[in-house]
């Protein structure tokens, strides 16, 4: 086994330092001022930014028409527990130099996957004391921990929600086994995407069966970690389809319902991704919008899409515009829920060079960073707050006030329609907070 650190992946690339926006330095931050204080706290508190295992220590940059253009020089094909331990030092070195705080992962990207089950565990119990270390001696900590129970054919049918039985208790298995992984690793909380939970045709399936098992699935996650003493949180990530043409797990508005159905709602919130709220025809505002409605804005999966493309590019984040709406609902809320901002984001099939994956990274924080400072100060020193007040104050009358408090009728309503005559046309006035947004970036 290798010293920790023996070999340097990223040579000549030291710690990224905060220069400002005067730098042209590429490798240096130039929002992101990790100890900077904005609305009562360090940006890196609002942020808790992670690095995501599988797009930045997995991905090479295959797709349905070539393969990869990456060779990591982890990856040893004959030999899976020293290609994970020169994973994980690279991984390590690479989220240390960069200043964050966090990283997550699915099982198999720690280790690639046995054929069979007890040979995944071994591997799986080889490397993880591997990547305590590792964590101990960096500081470095686990946002979240999930499974994946989505690549593997046996999952072609879905998991959870899999028509055969033994293919739901095989799930059951790995998501016991990513549980222990979790925990024994500190997680702060769990995540369950469900890639394959849903359908590719309603002629063979059967929904409310499907969404039983699912429900009745993630109870039995929830009780066993609980029973482990997992006091973080679970997070379900809705995603509307890809890879099936219609996932259970929508969006916030339908995740929050079937959580409420099946009796979750105490212990599981939201991990809310960008790409995946416009897949579902949503802003990402929209989505943090209804979670934070509901006290559910758990955690963050940090991407964009393409605006002229309907899938999942998974590109880094970059729009400041989008982003500072986003933090406008982050503040108000109060912050994410025990969750982070983990950059879901892969590089472009032909970013090839090492440097590329710190620039993106770089790129995402700041554009996090800046859309902070801009909702911040909208927040802090415009009329906004107000004037988005100033439109519901007709609730402030006494009447508007009992409404709001239960104590009117329908009755009631019908008489006091009588009385106040046809209400004005009041404007909603978009243009001009949008104008006024436009002001702050
Ligand atoms: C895929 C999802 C996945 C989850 C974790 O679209 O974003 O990466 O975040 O399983
Ligand atoms: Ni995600
Ligand atoms: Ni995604």
């Amino acid at each position: 086994m290798p010293l920790i650190g023996t070999t340097e992946f990223f040579k000549g690339i030291g710690p990224i330092p905060f220069e400002g926006n005067a730098s042209d330095n590429p490798l240096a931050y130039k929002y992101y001022d990790a100890q900077r204080i904005v609305a009562g706290k360090p940006m890196r508190d609002h942020f808790k930014f992670a690095v995501a295992y599988w797009h930045s220590f997995c991905g090479t940059g295959a797709d349905p028409f070539g393969p990869g253009t990456l060779q990591h020089p982890w990856d040893i094909p004959s030999d899976p527990l020293e290609a994970a331990r020169l994973k994980a030092d690279a991984a390590f070195e690479f989220i240390t130099k960069l200043g964050f705080e966090y990283f997550c992962f699915h099982d198999f990207d720690l280790v690639r996957e046995g054929d069979t089950l007890l040979e995944s565990e071994k591997r799986l119990a080889h490397i993880i004391p591997y990547i305590r270390e590792k964590m101990e001696a960096s500081g470095v900590k686990l946002l979240w921990g999930t499974a994946n129970c989505f690549s593997h054919p046996r999952y072609m049918n879905g998991a959870a929600t899999n028509p055969d039985f033994r293919v739901v208790a095989r799930a059951g298995a790995q998501i016991k086994t990513a549980l222990d992984a979790t925990l024994e690793l500190g997680g702060e909380n769990y995540v369950f995407w469900g890639g394959r939970e849903g359908y590719m045709s309603l002629l063979n399936t059967q929904m409310k069966k499907e969404l039983d098992h699912l429900g009745r699935f993630l109870g039995l996650a929830r009780d066993y970690a609980r029973g482990k003493g997992f006091t973080g949180n679970f997070f379900i990530e809705p995603k509307p389809m890809e890879p099936m043409k219609h996932q259970y797990d929508y969006d916030a508005a339908t995740v929050i319902g079937f959580l409420h159905q099946y009796g979750l709602q105490d212990d599981f919130k939201l991990n809310l991704e960008v790409n995946h709220a416009t897949l579902a025809g949503h802003t990402m505002q929209h989505e943090m919008e209804v979670a934070a409605a509901h006290g559910m804005l758990g955690s963050i999966d940090a991407n964009r899409g393409d605006a002229q493309n309907g899938w999942d590019t998974d590109q880094f984040p970059n729009d400041v515009a989008e982003v500072a709406l986003m933090m406008l609902t982050l503040l108000e809320a109060g912050g994410l829920q025990g969750g982070g901002i983990n950059f879901d984001a892969k590089l472009r099939r032909n970013s090839t060079d090492p440097e590329d994956l710190f620039l993106a990274h770089i790129g995402g924080a700041d554009t996090f960073a800046r859309a902070l400072l801009v909702a911040d100060r909208i927040l802090r020193e415009s009329p906004y707050p107000g004037w988005r007040r100033q439109r519901y104050a007709s609730f402030e009358s006494v009447a508007g006030r009992d409404f709001e408090q239960g104590r009117l009728t329908l009755e009631d309503l019908y008489a006091l329609a009588h009385t106040q005559g046809e209400p004005p046309l009041t404007s909603g006035k978009q243009e001009l907070l949008e104008n006024l947004v436009n002001r702050y970036l």
